[in-house]
């Protein structure tokens, strides 16, 4: 067993908490979910982390999602070397950054031209003022629970960081910006419907996760019969819900694309982080979203962002077009050697790497969830490939409000006693969490028998 945040990561939180606001340089880290103090993490390889006092975790949120291939990854560090040897950074064009756009481009052919930034933070503001400037148009529709970084206009119900927090928006956000973002509930087209009827010609685009992973993992309705795309933005009401009580629901995101192509608004995909983390195509495949936002596996660890899509929007962007958008690092020659040594592995060994990933999690989600149903927890399993979030609540979770009425102190217990068996799951209810290609089957049977032991801590409240 390993004590709670052992003597040398006090030691260190102490002294971080005098040069950060909770110690930390993102909020989530701070464990205020979860309670307890983090570990200090010192290095990491494969699928393990290892702390300041030398203890050893399974890690089961890889950086929030980057560490698709596991920590140190031999090919990516080399990479990193190699680049590094030749200066960090030159604030000029380099091939590197075309070799990796290249190697994006072959999953996501939408992305006619694409830029990269230096966080998916960059990412969707880029994308959404992009939109702005295309359709002249000032609102934007997101949806409850999602979370596209913290520029302020996204800020607004977001789900990641804030969520965790249970604050809706966010201090500091003038409420004229925040006025000019609808949220709507995920998976509910009618939502979307009504707010296109009520504001016509002034939605300038829908931003999405296409399987949210800021609430916790929320998959969209992707229907058995998915409603014929001629129908989808003109069924009445009433014909709709007895289609739907027949089919099921309809398919979500194919229902943004019909009713943003319908009222001329842009679609944006904001894939930073199912990227390459559900295929290589993440989920823009099939859906030809206008605009795609990518992050965290693109760069293999290092700072990075991306926006793009068609060649019409795209060129909108300065030194072209009027669209101001610049960035002292975007494509930085570190950032694309380990993006392109990530995503040339994972294109490479595609069958190899996502079936594996996606099985393993597979038995690590169903795993622990039967032992949750041994000891009597209530628990609701959601998953989509190597992601998933056990709720802790009877579900189903099909949104941010059935998110929510997840028991958190619940998952509180949970995620300490797993962590002190050296199980480091995300510190939030409202989180993801993934597994990588350094994962064996013995880290996830041990996991399991973890979990055995600390859900009768959880039952025993
Ligand atoms: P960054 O600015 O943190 O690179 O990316 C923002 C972002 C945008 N879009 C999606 C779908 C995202 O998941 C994120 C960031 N994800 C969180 C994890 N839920 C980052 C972790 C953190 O905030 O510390």
């Amino acid at each position: 067993m390993i004590s709670a945040a052992s003597t040398h990561s006090k030691a260190l939180q102490r002294r971080a908490e005098r040069f950060f606001p909770g110690g930390v340089n993102s909020p989530v880290r701070a464990f205020r979910a979860v309670g307890g103090e983090p570990p200090f993490v010192e290095r990491a390889e494969g699928a393990y982390l290892y702390d300041a006092d030398g203890n050893r975790y399974i890690d089961y949120f890889g950086s929030w999602g980057p560490m698709i291939l596991g920590h140190a990854f031999p090919p990516v560090v080399q990479a990193i070397e190699h680049a590094a040897r030749n200066s960090p950074s030159f604030g000029a064009s380099t091939a590197a950054e075309a070799d990796l756009a290249e190697r994006i481009a072959i999953s996501y052919p939408m992305m006619e031209k694409m830029r990269f930034v230096s966080s998916g933070t960059e990412a969707t503001m880029s994308a959404i003022r992009l939109a702005r400037a295309a359709t002249g148009r000032k609102l934007i529709v997101k949806f409850e629970g999602c979370y596209h970084g913290h520029s302020d206009g996204l800020l607004v119900k977001a789900g990641s960081g804030v969520a965790t927090f249970g604050i809706p928006g966010s201090a500091g956000v003038p409420e004229e910006i925040a006025g000019l973002t609808i949220a709507l509930p995920f998976n509910d087209l009618e939502a979307v419907e009504a707010a296109f009827a009520a504001h016509p010609g002034a939605i300038a685009a829908v931003i999405v996760e296409p399987v949210v992973g800021n609430a916790g993992c929320i998959p969209p309705y992707t229907g058995p019969h998915d409603l014929p795309e001629k129908f989808a933005g003109r069924m009445p009401t009433r014909v709709r819900e007895a289609w739907e009580e027949m089919h099921g629901p309809a398919d979500f995101l194919a229902g943004l694309r019909t009713l943003t192509r319908k009222h001329g608004a842009l679609l944006i995909f904001d894939e930073v982080m199912t990227g390459f983390r559900l295929g290589p195509g993440g989920k823009s495949a099939g859906y030809d979203p206008d605009l795609v936002t990518l992050g965290k596996i693109i760069g293999g660890g290092l700072p990075v962002g991306a926006f793009g899509g068609k060649l019409r929007f795209m060129d909108l962007l300065a030194p072209l077009g009027p669209v101001y958008q610049a960035g002292t690092l975007s494509g930085n020659p570190l950032a694309m050697a380990a993006g392109l040594a990530t995503i040339g592995y994972l294109q490479d060994h595609e069958r190899e790497v996502y079936a594996k990933i996606a099985e393993l999690a597979q038995t690590v989600a169903l795993g622990v969830s039967q032992e949750a149903q041994k000891a009597g927890v209530v628990l609701c399993l959601n998953q989509a490939g190597s992601m998933w979030t056990w709720f802790f609540t009877r579900g189903p979770v099909r949104n941010y409000s059935d998110a929510a009425k997840s028991d958190t102190a619940a998952f509180g217990r949970f995620h300490r006693a797993m962590l002190e068996r050296g199980i480091w799951l995300p510190p939030s209810q409202f989180e993801a969490a993934f597994l990588s290609y350094a994962h064996t089957e013995a880290d996830v049977q041990a996991t399991i028998a973890s979990a055995r032991e600390a859900f009768q801590i959880v039952a025993a409240g």
